[in-house]
C-alpha cells in the first residue's frame, strides 16, 4: 500500500499566483505541481508587499484546494538589503561566475540574515511535528539554520535553482564561511549538475563542513508544452505571426532580461550572421523576447540600455525599407501562445554566460513538430548542455561561433534535424519536473 506522505512545505522567495480554477502559474510552480497536488500543501512566501513594519509573526493564509499560500511582508529597508542588495547585487552575480559585478555590504547580509530568520520564524507558527520542509533558492539559504536555531527537528531540504561557483570564487564573499555552515542544517542539499555539486562540496570540504550536495536536474512538462504548441495551430497570434514573417525562417530567443542570459552576446552573433552570411539577410527574421526583470537593480537597468543601442544599431545596419531583421520585445508572452511560437522557430537560440539548468531550451525542444523539428543553438554554459547532445553547441563569449553555429542550423536538413531532435527530445523526457521534484523528496523522505 502506498505510504501516506506527510505534508509537503514549501519555502521561497514568492509563492505561486493561482490562476482562475485553481490552476498553478509560474515556473517553480509548474515544476512543482505534481508534487503540490499529490498531497496537503503549504507554500510560503513574500506577499510581494512593502510595509511599514514586517509581520513575520503573522502570516497572511489562504487556501485553495489541498493548497495554502502563507505570506509575509517585508520593510522597505529589509527588501532593500536582502533582496536587491545581498541576493540579487551579490550573491546572483557571484553564483554565475560574473567576476567584478558582485556588490558587497555588510549591511546587506545583516538583512539577508534577519530576513532569512523572518521567513523560518513565520514558517514555526504554521508548522507541524511531521511536516517535509523543501526550501528553495539563494534567496533563502540561511532559512535552514534559523529553523534549526528555532528548535525545529523535521525533515528539511534545500534545492539551488542556479549555478554553485568554484572555491576561488566563493571564497571571494565576505564571511562566506557563515553560509557554508547554514548548509549543514539540511538533510538534503540539490544543485542542477554534477559540477555545481563538485563545486559546493569542494568548499564544504574546505570550510571542514560535513554536509554535502548532490545533482537533481530540473526539467518541465514535455506534455504540457507539446500539446500547447500543437493546439496553437491556427491560432489568431500564431496566424498574425505566420502573416508578418512573410515565410521568413524564425530565430528565436525567450529570456528574462538578465545579464546572465548573453543577450548582448546574441545580438552580436546574429549580426555576425548577416554580416558574414549575407545569403541570410531578408531571409530570416530574429525574434528576441525578454520582459523586463530585477528593474531596480542598477545593472539590470544598464543592460537594457545596452540592448536598446545595439538593436537599434543593427537594424540600422541590415533593414530595409520592407525587412526588420530584428524583433525586440519587453514583454512577457502567455505560455501557450509562446509554445506556438517555438514550435514555428526554425532555431532556438539559447546563450546564458552561465546557467544552473536554462528551462527554454528545454521547452523549445518538447514544443517542436516530430516530423519537421527546428534546430536548437545552445549555449555549453547553461545545465542543460550536458543532456542536450543534439544541440549546436556554442560558446556565447565569441559572436563568430554564434554565427557560425546559426549559419549551420538554418542549413541543417530534415533528416538531421530530426535524428538531433529525437537525442534532445528524449533527454527531456527522461528529466521532467515530474521526475524531478520525486526523486528530490524521496530522497528527503527516506527512511
Ligand atoms: P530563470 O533564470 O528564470 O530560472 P529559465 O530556466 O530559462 O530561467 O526559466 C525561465 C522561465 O520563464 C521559462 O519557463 C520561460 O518559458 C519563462 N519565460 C522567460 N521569458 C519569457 C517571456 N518573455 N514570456 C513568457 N515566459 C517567459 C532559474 C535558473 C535556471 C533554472 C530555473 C529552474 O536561473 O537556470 O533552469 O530557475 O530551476
Amino acid at each position: 500500500m502506498a505510504r501516506v506522505r506527510p505534508r509537503l512545505v514549501i519555502v521561497s522567495n514568492r509563492v505561486p499566483a493561482i490562476r482562475a480554477k485553481a490552476a498553478l502559474a509560474g515556473g517553480l510552480a509548474v515544476a512543482l505541481k505534481d508534487a503540490v497536488t499529490a498531497r496537503d500543501t503549504l507554500w510560503l512566501g513574500w506577499s510581494g508587499k512593502e510595509t511599514e513594519s514586517a509581520q513575520a509573526e503573522r502570516p497572511h493564509t489562504r487556501r485553495t484546494g489541498g493548497l495554502t499560500l502563507a505570506t509575509i511582508d517585508l520593510t522597505h529597508a529589509q527588501y532593500a538589503g536582502f533582496y536587491v542588495g545581498f541576493a540579487n547585487s551579490m550573491l546572483w552575480p557571484l553564483f554565475h561566475g560574473r567576476v567584478g559585478q558582485p556588490a558587497f555590504h555588510r549591511s546587506d547580509l545583516a538583512m539577508y540574515l534577519e530576513v532569512n530568520t523572518l521567513y523560518a520564524q513565520a514558517l514555526k507558527t504554521l508548522l507541524k511535528a511531521d511536516d517535509t520542509v523543501w526550501v528553495h533558492d539563494y534567496q533563502l539559504i540561511t532559512c535552514g539554520a534559523a529553523l534549526r536555531e528555532a528548535g525545529v527537528k523535521n525533515r528539511i531540504g534545500f534545492f539551488l535553482h542556479i549555478p554553485f561557483p568554484p572555491p576561488f570564487l566563493f571564497e571571494t564573499l565576505p564571511q562566506g564561511e557563515q553560509l557554508l555552515r547554514s548548509f549543514a542544517a539540511y538533510d538534503v542539499i540539490g544543485v542542477q549538475t554534477q559540477d555545481d555539486a563538485d563545486n559546493l562540496n569542494a568548499c564544504l570540504a574546505r570550510a571542514h563542513i560535513v554536509a554535502r550536495a548532490e545533482p537533481f536536474a530540473i526539467g518541465i512538462d514535455p506534455d504540457l508544452y507539446a500539446k500547447a504548441a500543437a493546439a496553437a495551430d491556427g491560432s489568431e497570434d500564431q496566424l498574425r505571426l505566420e502573416g508578418s514573417l512573410g515565410g521568413r525562417a524564425l530565430i528565436l530567443g525567450v529570456d528574462r532580461l538578465d545579464y546572465t542570459k548573453g543577450l548582448p552576446e546574441r545580438f552580436r552573433g546574429f549580426a555576425q550572421l548577416l554580416r558574414r552570411y549575407p545569403e541570410h539577410c531578408k531571409h530570416v527574421t530574429f525574434l528576441q523576447v525578454a520582459p523586463v526583470s530585477r528593474g531596480d537593480v542598477a545593472q539590470y537597468r544598464t543592460l537594457k540600455r545596452e540592448l536598446d543601442g545595439l538593436a537599434g544599431k543593427i537594424n540600422g545596419e541590415f533593414a530595409e525599407f520592407d525587412y526588420v531583421p530584428l524583433r525586440y520585445l519587453n514583454t512577457a508572452i502567455a505560455r501557450d501562445t509562446l509554445a506556438g511560437f517555438y514550435r514555428r522557430a526554425a532555431v532556438g537560440l539559447v546563450t546564458p554566460l552561465r546557467d544552473g539548468m536554462n528551462l527554454v531550451a528545454k521547452e523549445y525542444v518538447a514544443a517542436q513538430d516530430a516530423r519537421t523539428p527546428g534546430a536548437l543553438v545552445l549555449s555549453r554554459f547553461a545545465g542543460a548542455a550536458s543532456a542536450m547532445q543534439g544541440a549546436l553547441m556554442v560558446n556565447p563569449y565569441d559572436p563568430d561561433e554564434i554565427a557560425d553555429a546559426l549559419h549551420a542550423a538554418l542549413k541543417l536538413g530534415v533528416a538531421e534535424r530530426r535524428t538531433r531532435w529525437r537525442s534532445m527530445n528524449a533527454a527531456v523526457q527522461a528529466s521532467t519536473a515530474a521526475i524531478w521534484a520525486r526523486a528530490f523528496l524521496d530522497r528527503l523522505e527516506a527512511e
